[in-house]
């Protein structure tokens, strides 16, 4: 390894404590990062940006740089103190290279202030390097630019100066993941734009710009919000009709281990579901903890009393704290200074007095603002008691089907085809719309395992219905039979009938909508069924390709047009523009970009505009017009330009190869499920050798959130907005 050959000749005790660290964190990484994936291949940058983000809490940075390289390495750069280069104590070496390969030597040397950030398993800086191909970082201290280099956490480049910076400060570092140790291969933008926001409203006041300059994408944003949390509440209610205005309390306590500062921020909307996120020295605490049960038990004492005292809430109303959450949306942040977490994923707040010193805070600011704005008490109270009534009308309906043992699972709803096998690890329950899908995938299943429930009409959004509505719909009483979970306060996992629930809806609009509600319906009331991931999509073909005798299936648009080319170039030559042959991976390669070129002119088409004029105009936004231009720069590399499409040349050659591989092929596209027959349906969709299906996962809560109440909530204009915008993405649908 480069690094031995660096440090070869002089090794003593530090040294072998550097390359054990090292070695041990390239041995498990999943131990020190949570896993290899996707997820741990982020995580590396949040371990970074931590770095940074302590440097603004502690008042010594106020900017933060983020970009994706177009090497695919990553770099963030802060104005903070700079990582200190001056001689270690004892180590005998640069301080930064004890920082950066000695394990949890991140946090500050001084004691003054703890580290207050370090995202889920706070591993620090010399992990990030430990699993880095190499990493180059740049110190701006004590007037000068100070560099170093590691390769997989080894130096294979000793600190030097390389240039004078005034009196500027900072620290800027650039890494490029092992891709011996990680299965991703690249960062996502959307990935990390939604934690880089997070962090910006979780630290207000500081900037944190990002930039994406891998591929030709090109995206910019700069996340800073002056409001804090307060803003990240309204980002979270954009599309819901707020009932109040944004409460904001804050307030900090001695506690058993240092000062714990806490602050909240809240806001009730018309809408019925409640949205509460919490977060513990800026990690989000998936699973809740002490701080959440601290505000809730504030704020359900607190309506309480007030209700209570002022006549708007008696005695025989049995209002419960879920009531008063409804259409509630709530950041809570704390910083403490040892942290313990808890739970199946350790992100739940173990710490016990935080509940008191959140608890504390809200109650007294909240008493007080409803004494002054006795007008939103009493609108929060209304909906509180309208809450209440519809919990305790779903309640006694339940009583009444229990009795009857509809419930219980027991008897299971009528329109369900189960399977024969009771072990629910083994076993399938596919959703289809309709008779006639539900009809063939009751012929061609798998009756051991496979069960079918086919659904009769549109499922009720539950993302505008109360819970006793929901609990009256019928298509949802099957489905919670069937799933045998039971419901809100009898929800119970482990009683789950099926680990695969698969929504097999057709690729049409009214497929994707039913699909939509269904999700709706998991996301909202059987959460956990996603994060377990038990919940999937079925993902039957759009195409049917018969040659001679032989019949195939094909998936998407995409793939029947890769298989028409490459049929289509198995004997007709393309020419590039100077007459000479291309080769046949360039020939397939430069007619894939035709083709894609010639989607996005019919969708920007079909939404009114000329093509033409998007490709060539640089001035003119949206999604369309970026995704040509871009085309057509890829274009420009075989020596072609936009004139050569658009004048009918290329579209012409286009169309001889699709022509050309048609020959001897029969092309069926079905319309729906229902237009297979059993075996087929079976065959490419359901039979679990041959079939693909998308498992959802809840990637993102925050994202997910604003979907669902965009896509299924009241608000027209931004949903309208939301489909126009993301028109491109759905070319598989027939709209
Ligand atoms: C150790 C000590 C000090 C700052 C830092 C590390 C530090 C690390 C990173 C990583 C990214 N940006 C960073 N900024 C600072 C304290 C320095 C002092 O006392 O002057």
């Amino acid at each position: 390894m480069a690094g031995e050959e660096a440090n070869a000749g002089n090794y003593n005790a530090e040294n072998i404590q550097v390359l054990e660290g090292m070695e041990a964190v390239r041995k498990r990484p999943a131990m020190y990062i949570g896993d290899t994936g996707e997820r741990g291949y982020h995580h590396l940058v949040y371990e970074v940006v931590d770095n940074s983000i302590d440097e603004a809490l502690a008042g010594y940075c106020s900017m933060i740089d983020v970009v994706i390289n177009s090497d695919g390495s990553l770099t963030v750069q802060d104005n903070g103190r700079g990582i200190p280069v001056d001689m270690h104590p004892t180590q005998h070496r640069p301080a930064i290279e004890v920082v950066l390969t000695i394990l949890h030597a991140g946090g500050k040397f001084d004691g003054s202030n703890y580290k207050v950030s370090g995202g889920l398993h706070g591993v620090g800086v010399s992990c990030v390097n430990a699993l880095s191909d190499w990493m180059k970082v740049e110190v701006k201290r004590g007037g000068k630019i100070h560099h170093i280099e590691f390769s997989r956490g080894h130096v294979t480049k000793p600190l030097e100066v390389v240039g004078e910076c005034g009196d500027e400060t900072g620290t800027k570092v650039t890494f490029f993941p092992d891709h011996t140790i990680f299965t991703c291969r690249a960062f996502k933008w959307e990935t990390l734009c939604a934690r880089l926001r997070e962090l910006a409203f979780l630290n207000r006041g500081v900037t944190i710009h990002f930039r994406d300059d891998e591929g030709d994408a090109h995206h910019e944003e700069t996340f800073h919000y002056e409001g804090g949390i307060d803003q990240f509440v309204e980002y979270l209610n954009a599309n819901k009709k707020p009932l109040s205005p944004v409460i904001h309390f804050e307030g900090e306590k001695e506690g058993s281990t240092g000062m714990v500062q806490a602050e909240v921020s809240f806001q009730y909307t018309e809408s019925y579901t409640t949205l509460e996120q919490t977060y513990c020295n800026n990690i989000h605490t998936i699973e809740g903890g002490t701080h959440l049960s601290g505000f809730r038990r504030a704020l359900t004492a607190t309506i309480n009393k007030y209700g209570t005292e002022n006549k708007l809430i008696k005695e025989k109303d049995k209002v419960a704290g879920e009531d008063m959450r409804e259409g509630l949306t709530v950041i809570v942040s704390v910083k403490v200074p040892q942290p313990q977490f808890e739970g199946q994923t350790k992100t739940k707040l173990g710490n016990g007095e935080v509940d008191g010193i959140v608890a504390g805070i809200v109650s007294d600011k909240l008493m007080t603002f409803f004494e002054e704005n006795p007008a939103v008490a009493k609108v929060v109270i209304e909906k509180t008691l309208l809450a209440c009534r519809a919990r305790e009308a779903a309640r006694a309906a339940r009583e009444s089907t229990r009795r009857k043992g509809v419930m219980d699972g027991l008897s299971l709803p009528g329109k369900l085809r189960d399977c024969s096998e009771r072990d629910p690890s083994k076993t399938e329950l596919f959703l289809v719309e309709g008779d006639s899908a539900g009809g063939s995938a009751q012929t061609g299943r798998d009756r051991a395992t496979q069960a079918i429930l086919a659904l009769r009409g549109k499922v009720l959004n539950v993302e505008k219905a109360r819970v006793d509505r929901v609990l009256a719909n019928q298509e949802i009483r099957s489905l919670i039979t069937a799933i045998g979970c039971g419901f809100a306060d009898e929800w119970d996992i482990s009683k789950a009938r099926y680990h695969k629930i698969v929504i097999m809806t057709d690729a049409d609009v009214d497929g994707a909508h039913i699909r939509t509600l269904l999700l709706t319906f998991f996301y909202r009331k059987m959460p956990e069924l996603i994060e377990k991931g038990y919940v999937y999509l079925a993902q039957p073909p759009l195409y049917k390709v018969e040659r001679k005798k032989k019949t195939e299936y094909v998936l998407t648009d995409g793939d029947l047009t890769s298989k028409l080319l490459t049929l289509g170039l198995d004997d007709f030559d393309v020419h590039d523009k100077d007459g000479q042959t291309m080769p046949k991976d360039k020939a397939r390669d430069f007619l894939t970009l035709l083709a894609e070129i010639e989607a996005t002119c019919k969708m920007v088409e079909e939404r009114g505009f000329d093509a033409a004029v998007l490709a060539n105009d640089t001035a003119q936004q949206g999604s369309g017009a970026s995704m040509l231009r871009k085309e057509f720069s890829s274009l420009s590399g075989y020596g072609y330009t936009p004139d050569d499409w658009f004048g009918g040349t290329l579209s012409k050659l286009l169309d001889d190869v699709r022509a050309h591989g048609k020959q001897g092929l029969s092309i069926s596209r079905f319309k729906g499920l229902g237009e297979m027959n059993a075996d087929e349906l079976f065959d490419t969709t359901m039979n679990p050798e041959k079939r693909h299906m998308l498992r959802v996962r809840m990637e993102d809560a925050v994202a997910a959130d604003r979907m669902f109440t965009l896509l299924m909530g009241d608000e027209v204009e931004p949903r309208r907005k939301f489909i126009e915008d993301n028109a491109l993405n759905v070319r598989n649908l027939d709209f």
